[in-house]
């Protein structure tokens, strides 16, 4: 397996993938090499088929304390505009199988980007999510403003993005920012979206690709267009062995056996 120097890579469940961001003396600020060694280890965990699904960690401190100021603080409009400064953070958004964020501590700028890039976001009880940028002299850059705005609403994303505000993960649980608030204890949220991510990867990884994408085109497409594309998505399905041996395992009253065909 590939070494890295600001992130750990293990197997907790056969089918799945944990990626522990791990520059713990900078609670975790993602710099560019972090960001390269994150996407490779994402994309080579998207390819293997015997993953399902991969979860995304922190230390409990901190998920992410934002983008690494020091790296940035010099940098000029020329550079960051030509050489597409902080751009292939996009690429976790391209990925086919499912993200969990497991989020614990400072979630901040992008690092509260990060996680909303994910699938699903599990938060520990001492999770503080903000978009402190506005701190900085500049404004969110890594997607914080519109999945912000199109997650939580208009009020409070401008609340978050205008003040800096942190939000406790009880309050981003009510506003829906994440799916739920696990129980306390050290390593709690990981275990659980372990758990979570273990579950999806039992499922058909086709079923569970098309899932994914019609979900996501909730947040581009009209409604109509939308409706239209589940359907034909929906109906694309019946080409595939998973369809038959998920109906045929209910009507036989027996589990199914996937074979992502
Ligand atoms: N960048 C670089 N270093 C950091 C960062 C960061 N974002 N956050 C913390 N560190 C470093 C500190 O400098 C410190 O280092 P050192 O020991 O060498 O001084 C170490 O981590 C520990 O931090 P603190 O001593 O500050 O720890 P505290 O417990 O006192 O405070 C906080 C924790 C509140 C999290 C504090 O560290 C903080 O405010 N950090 C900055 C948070 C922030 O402003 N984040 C937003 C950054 S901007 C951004 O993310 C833009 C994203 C654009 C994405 C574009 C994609 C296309």
């Amino acid at each position: 397996t590939t070494q890295y120097n600001y992130i750990l890579t293990s197997r907790p469940e056969p089918s799945v993938v944990l990626i522990t961001l791990n520059r713990p003396k900078a609670l975790n600020a993602l710099s560019s090499p972090l960001f390269q060694e994150l996407n490779q280890a994402l994309e080579e965990a998207d390819k293997d088929d015997t993953v399902g699904a991969m979860v995304l960690t922190g230390s409990e401190k901190a998920f992410a304390a934002g983008a690494d100021i020091k790296e940035m603080k010099d940098k000029q409009f020329a550079d960051v505009y030509k050489n597409k400064f902080l751009e292939d953070w996009a690429k976790i958004t391209q990925l086919r199988k499912p993200i969990i964020a497991a989020v614990s501590g400072y979630a901040l700028g992008g690092g509260c980007e990060l996680a909303l890039m994910c699938d699903i976001i599990l938060a520990s009880p001492t999770a503080k999510f903000g978009q402190p940028e506005i701190n900085l002299g500049v404004i969110p850059g890594g997607g914080g403003s519109q999945r912000l705005a199109l997650t939580v609403g208009k009020s409070r994303a401008m609340e978050m993005v205008l003040t800096g505000r942190t939000v406790s993960a009880q309050e981003a649980e009510k506003w829906g920012m994440v799916s739920r608030v696990v129980g306390e204890g050290e390593g709690e949220v990981v275990r659980e979206a372990v758990a979570v991510a273990k579950e999806i990867a039992s499922k058909s990884q086709i079923a569970v690709q098309a899932g994914k994408e019609v979900v996501n085109a909730a947040y581009e497409l009209t409604l109509a267009e939308g409706l239209r594309f589940e359907r034909r998505i929906f109906h694309g399905l019946f080409a595939t062995n998973d369809q038959k041996e998920g109906m045929a395992a209910f009507a036989e009253k027996r589990k199914a056996n996937f074979t992502h065909s």
